[in-house]
């Protein structure tokens, strides 16, 4: 059996990326895959709930320590996400590491210093980038809530999204309507489960999880 695919929607804040973790796990679960949500900050632990009080503006943090604890939210599910990837489970992840080092980045700090406390994770297998012009995002509505909610930072995280961009990523133009978009990343998902199958079938080829993020 090959072991689960990590599937990353990474981009700006208003670009769907919810909408489209949510419509991807369905249709995945739909056509018979074991698959899982997570998502990042996840706000339901100790951590969590620091990183949302500093979100809604109810806690002031320095850069560098909520830069930290963002990262420190990613290793405490280190070990429960990898356990799902060997069982077989599919994870869908809204926002990860690069989140991190955009948003953190885009405020001033470092970019080096910011990949360095995600050194180590496990690396996605597949990462979509959903693009939205910064001008379209702000037309979507709720900008202003939260604390990153403000046209020039959105700006900055942005660009050092696209600079942080590889190879392996791919770009969906999030102008697109939602169907069209979902579309796409199935496409995109459906084509990498079954190259990994195929290959599991095989089984000359060494499966095991990426753990050598920004290595
Ligand atoms: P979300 O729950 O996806 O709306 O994310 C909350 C906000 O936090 C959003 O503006 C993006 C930002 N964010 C997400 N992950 C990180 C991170 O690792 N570091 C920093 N500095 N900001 C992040």
């Amino acid at each position: 059996m090959a072991r689960g695919r990590f599937i990353l929607l990474e981009g700006c804040d208003r670009a769907g990326k919810s909408t489209q973790c949510e419509m991807l796990v369905a249709a995945m679960k739909e056509r018979g895959h074991s698959v899982e949500l997570c998502k990042f900050p996840d706000r339901t632990t100790t951590i969590g709930q620091m990183i949302h009080a500093y979100l809604t503006n109810t806690r002031e943090l320095d850069d560098r320590a909520i830069h930290l604890l963002f990262s420190a939210n990613r290793w405490e599910a280190m070990q429960a996400m990898k356990r799902k990837l060997q069982q077989g489970i599919h994870l869908v992840v809204d926002r990860y590491a690069y989140s991190g080092v955009a948003f953190s980045t885009a405020k001033g700090l470092d970019l080096t210093w910011c990949k360095n406390p995600d050194r180590g994770l496990v690396r996605p297998d597949l990462t979509f980038f959903l693009d939205l012009p910064t001008s379209e995002a702000e037309k979507r509505g709720g900008f202003g809530e939260e604390r990153y909610e403000k046209r020039e930072l959105q700006e900055r995280v942005r660009d050092v999204f696209l600079q942080l961009k590889s190879n392996e990523w791919v770009i969906v133009d999030a102008c697109k309507s939602v169907q069209s978009m979902h579309n796409e990343l199935l496409r995109e998902v459906e084509h990498k489960i079954r190259v990994a199958e195929e290959d599991a079938k095989l089984a000359d080829d060494e499966d095991d999880i990426l753990e050598d993020m920004f290595m």
